[in-house]
């Protein structure tokens, strides 16, 4: 099977929430020695994206967004183990927390962040959704982390973003983090606007950038 078939089969088992032929893909794609996260990055997320355009369109309802997404963290989890398993995996470069905002249920582009960043060999700690700004930075001084990331996907829970920026500010603990923030409908402008150190649109550009923070280090 071709590398473009391949991705258009992992593009189709999520748009039509197809957990069997999402395996399928995987299983091919290893065959075919077409990377998992090649997988994950050009297949099934943009599967995720076309779903998420058709929802946006009223084409398709909330029940059939929730089967994809169950079939994309099924993908997720084994892209992880199958990377882990591989040893593909590089020597440790960085801690980073990560988390969705509070209020937000919204956690598959910041899972595929996290799968990413483990592969890229950052030491990750994630916090799962709907986490306060406080909870995050705690976990963030406890572990001695190098990079907080949040993720927000509503209007509504951007302001998160904005509160562990001020919070960090309030504590005096601002200068010992590098902050990266992501989600649909966060911009570059948002970043600049609360003060955020970076905005990234997609998670290998966040592995990019993360890794451009520690060497700068
Ligand atoms: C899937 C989905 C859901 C699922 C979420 C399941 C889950 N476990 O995540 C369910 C069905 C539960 C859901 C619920 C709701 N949803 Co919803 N959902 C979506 C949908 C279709 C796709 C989101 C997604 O997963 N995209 C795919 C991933 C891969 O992309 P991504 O998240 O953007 O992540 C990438 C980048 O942003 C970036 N990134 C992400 N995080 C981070 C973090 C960092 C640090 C960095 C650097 C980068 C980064 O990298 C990722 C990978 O490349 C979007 C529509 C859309 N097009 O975005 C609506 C959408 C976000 N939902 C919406 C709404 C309104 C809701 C609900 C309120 C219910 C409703 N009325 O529909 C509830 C919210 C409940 C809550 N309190 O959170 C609206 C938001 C509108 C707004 N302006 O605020 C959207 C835009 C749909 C719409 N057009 O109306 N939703």
């Amino acid at each position: 099977m071709s590398k473009e078939e391949l991705m258009k089969l992992a593009f189709d088992s999520i748009v039509e929430a197809d957990e069997d032929s999402a395996m399928e893909a995987m299983d091919k794609a290893a065959e075919a020695g077409v990377s998992a996260v090649e997988m994950l990055k050009e297949g099934f997320s943009k599967g995720m994206n076309e779903l998420g355009d058709q929802f946006g369109r009223g084409e398709i309802f909330l029940p059939e967004l929730i089967f994809a997404t169950e079939v994309m963290k099924a993908v997720t989890e084994r892209v992880e183990t199958e990377l882990l398993e591989s040893g593909e995996t590089v020597t440790q470069k960085g801690k980073i927390v990560m988390a969705t905002v509070e209020g937000d249920v919204h956690d598959i582009g910041k899972g595929i962040c996290v799968s990413l960043l483990k592969t890229c060999g950052f030491d990750v700690y994630d916090l799962g959704r709907e986490v306060p700004a406080s909870v995050i930075i705690d976990k963030a001084e406890e572990v001695g982390a190098d990079i907080i990331g949040t993720s927000a996907l509503l209007t509504t829970t951007m302001t998160v973003q904005q509160e562990l920026e001020n919070e960090l500010k309030s504590r005096g603990i601002r200068d010992k983090y590098k902050t990266m923030i992501g989600g649909a409908p966060i911009t570059q402008r948002w970043a600049e606007k609360i003060g955020a150190d970076a905005y990234t649109e997609d998670a290998s550009e966040c592995c990019e950038r993360a890794q451009r923070f520690i060497d700068e280090k």
